[in-house]
């Protein structure tokens, strides 16, 4: 079928209503991103068959997840044993990590990919940078190589690749990081459900949401990477995220030992209605309610002992089968897409660029975290929020999740470290720690002598 016929079956076929007026180069350009879009795929969307679940009446019905809780108590296997398997995990070599790095700076006042941040509170390291010497920390104690599998959207794809080059990829090996690109969606008019021109040549496309992974993986032969080195576990972060402890064994040994598809770690809610989304079950499956979604009167609910009823704050660190990966990609729905009403700027019927204030269209992005309901088996294991999570949204000034509030977190966990270590930190001293200098507090305890006293800001690397 030809493109005009493609389009005017799904009515979309104002698109090429400035067709005459383009060069060669810009018809062939806007001819390639139609011949990209699944038109009947956003049919479905915007047709209403698609109307969306009624959150309310989830909440109402949703209860605290089954989880492995901090105290490690009442779980199936002890931590020792999770941390023994996971360790075994790792020094197989069955262990890949994916990193999605597809957000800009944008609300930090930073106009660039979001990993080239600077965060290291002393060495100014960028979180690119934190999360490679991590997972360089983690190979070397292991003995094994980690392929990282960045995930970037068209708006940090050449910055990054660029960023990595010029870093010598951050210490990894040639063969130890591959840089994909997800994909995208077309915006369309809220009202009519057309899709949008950015320009005469061009659709109002935006990146398809961190759930864009899965078929982006098997898009750019990730998966397939993956099975020919044998890794069948695929460790999961946001890059935003810079205490997230990429391959953590334990949690990879709880993944193992429980023989899940999906294990996620979660952190206890700071309040109820934290910006987090809210890991629950709903008939039986284990799912997320994003905060936006959650009713306050849910949100808010307490137990016999007057603790969150939902307390289980989702952090976006995972552990995948990759096999449960593949099923899913084969699967005929995949996961499904989330609307959100935006203003996107477009070209109207005279040519003009209208760029509007309020929303006038819908973007369609798909969460990697309804991967959840799709698993037979998920399990979620509980963290320490003050270990695992301080990501970076905000700019400083604001109340919460900051560059200055992820430096204190980090700088308050490796204090404690040395302080476990009976090493002397004066409140008024900042300490960073370097992966590759210890990893964690056993091991700063095995390096350092008790007593030793800090005098002054000190990188330990
Ligand atoms: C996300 C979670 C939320 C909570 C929180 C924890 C969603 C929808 N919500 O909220 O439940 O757990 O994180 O920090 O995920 N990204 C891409 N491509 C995209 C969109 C996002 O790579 O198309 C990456 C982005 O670079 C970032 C991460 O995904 O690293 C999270 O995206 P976000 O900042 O939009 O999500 P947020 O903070 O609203």
């Amino acid at each position: 079928m030809n493109l005009n016929a493609k389009l005017t079956q799904y009515a979309q076929e104002h698109l090429l209503r400035f067709d005459a007026e383009l060069t060669p180069a810009e018809r062939s350009e806007l001819h390639q991103q139609l011949d990209k879009v699944d038109f009947a795929q956003l049919a479905r969307l915007t047709s209403g068959a698609d109307t969306g679940l009624n959150w309310t009446e989830l909440a109402q019905r949703a209860e605290a997840p089954p989880a492995v809780r901090l105290d490690r108590q009442h779980a199936q296997c002890s931590s020792d044993e999770a941390l023994a398997e996971g360790k075994q995990a790792l020094r197989s070599g069955r262990v890949g990590m994916i990193l999605v790095a597809g957000g800009q700076g944008t609300r930090l006042g930073f106009d660039q990919p979001k990993g080239m941040f600077p965060i290291g509170p002393l060495s100014q390291r960028t979180l690119f940078q934190m999360h490679c010497d991590r997972l360089l920390a983690v190979m070397k104690r292991f003995g094994t190589s980690i392929p990282m599998y960045v995930m970037t959207s068209p708006a940090t794809d050449a910055q990054t690749r660029a960023y990595f080059q010029q870093q010598a990829r951050c210490g990894l090996n040639a063969d130890q990081l591959v840089i994909f690109c997800q994909g995208t969606m077309p915006a369309v008019d809220a009202k009519t459900g057309k899709a949008l021109l950015a320009s005469k040549h061009s659709l109002a496309l935006s990146p398809d949401g961190h759930g864009g992974l899965i078929e982006a993986l098997d898009k750019h032969g990730c998966l397939k990477h993956a099975l020919q080195r044998g890794i069948d576990l695929l460790y999961y972060a946001q890059v935003d995220n810079p205490l997230a402890e990429l391959c953590d064994a334990e949690l990879i040994g709880y993944h193992v030992l429980s023989g899940s598809q999906l294990t996620t770690q979660v952190v206890k809610k700071r309040f109820a209605k934290e910006k987090v989304g809210n890991v629950v079950r709903i008939d039986g499956k284990v799912q997320i309610i994003e905060y936006s979604d959650l009713p306050d009167r849910a949100a808010e609910q307490c137990d016999a002992s007057g603790q969150l009823k939902l307390w289980a704050g989702n952090i976006a660190v995972h552990v995948f089968d990759r096999k449960f990966l593949e099923a899913v990609v084969t699967s005929q729905d995949g996961l499904p897409f989330h609307r959100a009403a935006k203003p996107v700027p477009f070209v109207d019927d005279s040519g003009r660029l209208v760029e509007p204030k309020e929303a006038n269209g819908i973007k369609f992005e798909r969460f990697v975290f309804d991967l959840l309901p799709l698993a037979e088996r998920a399990f979620v294991v509980e963290g320490d929020a003050a270990k695992v999570f301080a990501p970076v949204k905000n700019a400083n000034g604001a109340s919460l999740d900051t560059p200055a509030h992820t430096q204190a977190a980090l700088m308050a966990m490796h204090r404690e470290w040395l302080q476990l270590a009976r090493v002397q930190v004066p409140a008024h001293i900042r300490v960073e720690i370097h992966p590759d200098w210890a990893l964690d507090a056993d091991e700063v305890k095995a390096k350092i002598s008790p007593g030793l006293a800090f005098h002054a800001d000190t990188f330990l690397r």
